[in-house]
């Protein structure tokens, strides 16, 4: 039996789950060569939320962390997060900007792109898997995890060109037994398919999760090494491979090797611990999500929203009518954004006395197709209840959007220094242009805080 593969996590979600992915690049450098040695299928280390990080808290070109992290691995693949149309911003952007930055990616170093999109349509990841072929990378789309409709949705995707699945639970509300049955289903539909699962610690079950998954031919798992494991981040590297030694899923990676790695990272947690980047809150075990079956942040965003409209005694019925949402909704993954819309509209619900009597703009917009289509369709009626008299947008959310990248280019056009500055731009216009105007202050030894650029005036 083939051995199970590890993707390591440490340099993307582990930080971006408990310390809001402040980890520096130079925190990283140090240990990078060790990394590289050990044997991993893949380091996850570049997009996400690092992208936006980095030039919004940490005053760092993403495009030069990644291109030092390729400097120093130069074995192990390197794997990125892309939420599909959306690269890693916040809306929809024009196809030329999406393939210019799975261009970019590749370039930079980049092997494995893996995509989602998260109401599941397979059109908002159409652009990105059609240019990361077309690179050569290898694309993994990850299916934002619900029961509904699992099989189904990876036969369109493998028709579309993935070279592997990966089950990305990110509330951590997989069950073992449920992952078992998931990934039984998956193998037999395509046993030639790779199959990796993505959860977190948060509900306490993630490394029975993946124990089962195993067990079911999973045939690559997400962990993190220990020092920045468990909580709201993955299960810890270590255990998991001393746990398959010796059995057929053995990973073959040293633990020894493992060791020393680990022990670089102890002291960044201490310091995180110290500084109160890292709460140890986020390290416990969240037993209200294995209680209500709602991701997190949901549940304390429903809690917070109730106490705010002096509420807070109806939470029960919220939570009983979030279910009913997500179907009058089509079936939309609890995840971001349409965790947050589906759950508002349900504090609705239940406060106003009568369903859909207040509708969100949020809401009308998942009814109205604004972020594309729902994995179920919506119930006519239904959306014309909701959406009045608007047009319902019926057509991939992007075919609205014109090229971008030409006006992006000129607009930028002062600060441009390498061509990747385009793409920081284009995803987060205002931080990318205070990061350039730092930069470039930087390199004229001027002082930010008391300059007024408008003026020309610069206080050395
Ligand atoms: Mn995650």
């Amino acid at each position: 039996m083939a051995k199970v593969k590890i993707t390591e996590t440490v340099l993307r979600d582990a930080h971006q789950s408990l310390i809001a992915t402040r980890m520096t690049t130079d925190e990283m450098l140090p240990i990078l060569e060790k990394m590289d040695a050990v044997g991993y299928h893949s380091i996850e280390a570049w997009g996400g939320a690092t992208f936006d990080s980095c030039l919004r808290f940490l005053n760092e070109d993403p495009w030069e962390r990644l291109r030092k992290i390729r400097a120093k691995v130069k074995n192990t693949n390197l794997q990125m997060l892309f939420r599909g149309q959306n690269i890693l911003g916040y809306r929809h952007y024009a196809d030329d900007v999406v393939e210019y930055f799975v261009q970019k990616s590749v370039a930079n170093g980049i092997n494995i792109i893996r995509i989602f999109d998260a109401l599941n349509d397979p059109r908002n990841l159409e652009t990105t898997i059609r240019a990361t072929n077309k690179e050569g990378g290898h694309v993994q789309v990850a299916i934002s995890y619900t029961t509904d409709y699992f099989v189904d949705y990876t036969r369109q995707l493998v028709n579309m060109g993935t070279n592997s699945i990966c089950i990305k639970d990110m509330s951590g509300l997989l069950k073992p037994y449920d992952a078992e049955v998931l990934v039984k289903a998956l193998k037999k539909e395509f046993p030639n398919l790779p199959i990796e699962l993505h959860t977190h610690s948060t509900a306490g079950l993630a490394s029975m999760t993946l124990l089962k998954a195993i067990e079911a031919g999973c045939d690559i798992v997400d962990t993190a090494m220990s020092p920045l494991a468990l909580g709201t981040s993955q299960p810890a590297t270590e255990p998991l491979v001393a746990a398959l030694q010796g059995t057929p899923y053995d990973t073959g990676l040293d633990l020894a090797q493992l060791d020393e790695i680990s022990r670089y990272f102890t002291p960044l947690r201490e310091k995180y611990l110290a500084s109160g980047l890292l709460d140890p809150k986020v390290l416990a075990v969240n037993t209200n999500a294995l209680l209500y079956q709602v991701p997190g942040g949901m549940l304390s965003n429903l809690i917070s929203q109730l106490k705010q409209a002096g509420k807070s005694d109806q939470l029960t019925e919220v939570l009983e009518e979030v279910p009913r949402v997500r179907a009058d909704a089509g079936y939309p993954p609890l995840v971001t954004p349409s965790s947050q819309i589906v759950g508002t509209q349900a504090v609705y619900n239940v406060i106003m006395g009568e369903r859909y009597k207040m509708v969100t703009k949020e809401f009308k917009g998942v009814i109205r197709g604004e972020y594309g289509k729902t994995p179920m369709p919506v119930d006519p009626d239904f959306q014309k209840k909701i959406i009045g008299a608007d047009e319902p947008i019926t057509c991939r959310p992007a075919d609205l959007i014109p090229p971008e990248l030409d006006t992006i280019r000129a607009k930028a056009a002062d600060y441009i220094e390498q061509e990747e500055d385009v793409l920081s731009y284009a995803l987060f216009e205002q931080v990318a242009t205070k990061f350039f105007e730092n930069r470039r202050a930087a390199k004229l030894g001027l002082d930010t805080e008391n300059s007024d650029p408008a003026k020309k005036i610069h206080t050395v």
